[in-house]
């Protein structure tokens, strides 16, 4: 069944993720910095002792410092480390370079993070080996940053390959390959196995995939209720989830509920002029611009109306545009009496505000 299984997934996966992102980039950006160990945050010292490493070099890793420890615990296991501040603005402007890239090769992206995306390029004929090191040149060309890529048939083993070699690597999985790939897996390197999962295991006395492979399927529902079927497919190389192509994002919206129902023009227009302050901040800090505006309205009785607004080109992010646009809608939805429990704003068809220009001529 397994193996029935695995040789019908065809498709061509890659996992992409910049090595050590914000370190990188400013190794990248200040040379002086390339060899000594780095972490990013704010230096304790000069904070009160407040802060926490978003993510440090492989120097600074070597010495025990990690994502997410405390900036003064970082500094214990590693005294000589030097803090940067992050610059947020630059790495998600790099972002967008890298993403751009990954539109190159692909239009089925599952971003997961400013510098970690699923690719699915089955369709492109090359060999998926070939799209990785095309992809790995062009980030190089741009931005001067190295990443590492997984490629495989699917999401969990393309992830799995991009950690294998890390830093600046690429790690192929064939079918041929995948199943002894995951037999020498340790436990916690399975998808979704947290601390509590690995106590789990330690009882059981699995420590790998091979350990893992030799529970039956009633065996692992037993102990882990439904995550125990992913655990039994993992074990077998087999992960059908599809990359969802959520390159742009979808929507940005916001809403809010009265605890007491409003009956006046006046509450329902101050509200939405609030929802739109909120959703232009949104948009305005995510650097996005919208053809479609969504009015939400639920009434007393928990009856919920939608009505959307779209135009030909994007909407201009100001509140009080946004505000008549939504009133214009309630009105056509209540001309008379109201009751009114939430309302919401959201918009849909989302472009980057750079790519503003290109839309008016191509389909988004
Ligand atoms: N990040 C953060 N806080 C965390 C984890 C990550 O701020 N707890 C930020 C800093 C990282 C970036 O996100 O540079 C990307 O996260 P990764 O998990 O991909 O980590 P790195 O890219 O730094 O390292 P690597 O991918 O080489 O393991
Ligand atoms: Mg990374």
């Amino acid at each position: 069944m397994a193996e029935f299984l695995q040789a019908s997934d065809n498709r061509k996966i890659l996992h992409v993720d910049i090595d050590a992102f914000y370190a990188q980039v400013e190794m990248r950006d200040h040379p002086q910095l390339r060899h000594v160990p780095l972490g990013i945050g704010r230096d304790p010292d000069k904070h009160h002792g407040h802060g926490v490493i978003a993510t440090a070099n492989y120097v600074a890793r070597k010495a025990g410092v990690h994502s997410a420890m405390g900036s003064i615990e970082a500094k214990r296991v590693c005294p000589n480390l030097v803090f940067v501040a992050p610059d947020f603005d630059k790495y998600r402007q790099i972002s967008s370079q890298i993403h751009a890239i990954f539109h190159e090769f692909t239009e089925t992206i599952e971003p997961v993070a400013l510098d970690e995306a699923y690719l699915d390029v089955t369709e492109n004929k090359m060999a998926a080996p070939t799209l990785a090191a095309q992809l790995r040149h062009r980030i190089w060309q741009e931005t001067h940053l190295t990443c590492s890529v997984g490629v495989s048939y699917n999401k969990v083993l393309a992830k799995l390959g991009s950690e294998h070699h890390k830093p600046n690597g690429v790690t192929v999985i064939p079918h041929e390959l995948a199943q002894d790939f995951m037999l020498q897996l340790p436990i916690q390197d399975f998808r979704g196995v947290g601390k509590k999962t690995l106590l789990k295991f330690e009882k059981l006395g699995v420590k790998n995939g091979r350990d893992l492979y030799a529970m039956s399927l009633d065996d692992l529902r037993v102990h882990f209720g439904s995550f125990g079927d992913v655990l039994y497919w993992q074990a077998r190389a087999t992960h059908f989830s599809p990359v969802k192509d959520r390159s742009v994002r979808q929507s940005v919206g916001k809403e809010s509920t009265f605890e007491l129902a409003i009956h006046d023009r006046q509450s329902v227009e101050a509200a939405f002029k609030a929802l739109a302050e909120k959703v232009v901040a949104n948009m305005q800090k995510r650097k996005l611009l919208g053809r479609t505006l969504t009015v939400k309205i639920r009434d007393d009785e928990f009856r919920t109306q939608t009505k959307g607004l779209t135009l030909a080109g994007t909407f201009d992010l100001d509140p009080a545009f946004m505000t008549r646009q939504a009133m214009l809608i309630f009105d056509e939805i209540y001309p008379e009496d109201f009751s009114v429990r939430l309302l919401g704003l959201t918009f849909s068809n989302i472009i980057e505000q750079k790519y503003e220009a290109v839309s008016l001529f191509e389909q988004f």
